[in-house]
């Protein structure tokens, strides 16, 4: 990457860390099964969803539309940074347990 795109990328990297960090939204796992599972999100802007495993297993974040891969251990809490995506409606499931765990982000 030349020098300037370094600069220039570091420069919007800088501008989109306070937006990160803003609000990230609560969902916990319990019985793998996510609370909220339903979670609203502002079109357009990058979101972060801040997960707390309550299990004692491992649980993976994981979903196809939003290309999102996320493991979280048990007992653990961990973000998960989402695009600023279009409105619309993004399903997301439990992929170790994906029979109970399931959810959507929905943008708007
Ligand atoms: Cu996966």
């Amino acid at each position: 990457m030349p020098k300037k795109t370094l600069l220039l990328a570091a420069a919007l990297a800088l501008l989109a860390g306070p937006a990160f960090a803003d609000n990230p939204i609560p969902v916990s796992l319990k019985n793998h099964r996510f609370t909220p599972a339903t979670i609203h999100v502002k079109a357009g802007v990058p979101n972060v969803i801040a997960l707390t495993n309550n299990d004692d297993a491992a649980e993976e974040f994981d979903s196809t539309s939003l290309k999102v891969e996320k493991v979280v251990a048990g007992h653990s809490s961990g973000n998960i940074r989402l695009r600023p995506l279009a409105p619309g409606r993004y399903p997301f499931m439990g992929e170790y347990h994906s029979e109970t765990a399931q959810g959507v982000v929905i943008a708007e």
